[in-house]
């Protein structure tokens, strides 16, 4: 058995939270042979309702959870930590301008940076969740100088999952029939879903109905958590701890081979996407690194999505950069 990892959870006492954290104790996210200790932060009114789900994990009696830590000051929740899914965030309220959430969100996000800097192991694991999530992501990036930059990376896989639901509903076949999924961009109406480079059990996908990627695909794919507040009252939770716990394996464990996935990480230049926010690129993953998939081919199609959803994260950057 391995020496034990601290994984942080903000937002523990949430909807999310309380998806994920049981999830991560069994070991699904960093395997069967590997002990957690979990951390979880929250703000002081919800530190009561955090008490019960510390309650609940011990009730399971997990073999992989060798402690549980609850608390609600940063600095304690990042100490020694090895691995941080950052799912609190701040909800837009009524009248509250895009931009006012963006600041909301970077005071929440430039704290948690700092802490980290300060008292996480200096090769954690950054997953953001919480929305603005690509954003947020970099704001606890540029408050932490002393970690890598790459360690800091932000959640478009729910996005990549729900294209391959609907790539299996369409196509009849099962979702792991299909590889090579690709979301570029910002976790938004603005990312783009795309399909090019998508196999069918080692085949390209072809005749694909030009109406339908445009006109349906995309814009499911991108209004797919809209529709989940509209049919349940309350946004996606279930499917998006499923979706934390499947980046955050394929990072620390690999991808398979002969595919993909996607993931928000810092970008460096490929794509032409110059460095300074958090894009998401197609990813392979191996030995707890990931690399962005080079050279595929891009169209004049997927060129005008990415510059679109490359546009709208450099007017974020922009909305909170004096924070830096
Ligand atoms: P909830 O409102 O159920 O839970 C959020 C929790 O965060 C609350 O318990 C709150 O007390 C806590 N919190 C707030 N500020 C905090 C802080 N400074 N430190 C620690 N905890 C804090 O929301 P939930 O449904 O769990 O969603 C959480 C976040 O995920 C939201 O920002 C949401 O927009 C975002 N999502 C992101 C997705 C993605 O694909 N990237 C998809 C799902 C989800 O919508």
């Amino acid at each position: 058995m391995k020496q034990p990892v601290r994984v942080v959870v903000t937002g523990a006492a949430g909807q999310i939270g309380y998806q994920l954290l049981f999830r991560i104790a069994a070991g699904n996210m960093l395997g069967p042979d590997q002990p957690v200790i979990l951390h979880l932060l929250e703000i002081p009114p919800a530190m009561n309702a955090v008490q019960g789900v510390v309650m609940e994990l011990e009730d399971c009696a997990f073999p992989l959870l060798h402690g549980v830590v609850a608390t609600d000051d940063a600095n304690v929740a990042f100490k020694d930590a090895n691995y941080a899914l950052l799912v609190g965030a701040m909800p837009r309220g009524p009248g509250m301008e895009r931009s006012d959430l963006l600041q909301a969100n970077a005071k929440i996000f430039s704290v948690q940076g700092k802490a980290m800097n300060d008292h996480a192991a200096k090769d954690i694991k950054v997953l953001v969740v919480g929305n603005p999530a690509n954003t947020n992501a970099l704001i606890a990036q540029q408050n932490a100088p002393d970690i890598d930059p790459g360690q800091f990376t932000a959640m478009t896989r729910l996005d990549h999952n729900r294209a391959l639901a609907q790539l299996s509903g369409k196509f009849n076949v099962q979702t792991n029939d299909l590889t090579r999924m690709t979301i570029w961009g910002n976790h938004s109406s603005t990312q783009y879903p795309d399909v090019s480079q998508v196999q069918v059990n080692g085949c390209d996908l072809t005749n694909v109905d030009q109406t339908w990627y445009v006109d349906e695909f995309i814009p499911t794919v991108q209004q797919r958590g809209a529709a989940i507040i509209k049919a349940r009252g309350a946004s996606s939770a279930a499917s998006a701890a499923s979706s934390a716990i499947d980046h955050m394996r394929n990072w620390a464990l690999g991808t398979a081979a002969g595919d993909w996935v996607s993931m928000a990480i810092p970008s460096d230049g490929s794509y032409g996407v110059a460095p300074g926010i958090i894009f998401s690129y197609p990813v392979t993953c191996a030995n707890g690194q990931y690399s962005i998939v080079q050279d595929l081919p891009v169209s004049e199609f997927s060129q005008s999505r990415i510059d679109a959803t490359e546009a709208e994260l450099r007017e974020e950057r922009s909305a909170v950069e004096h924070l830096f």
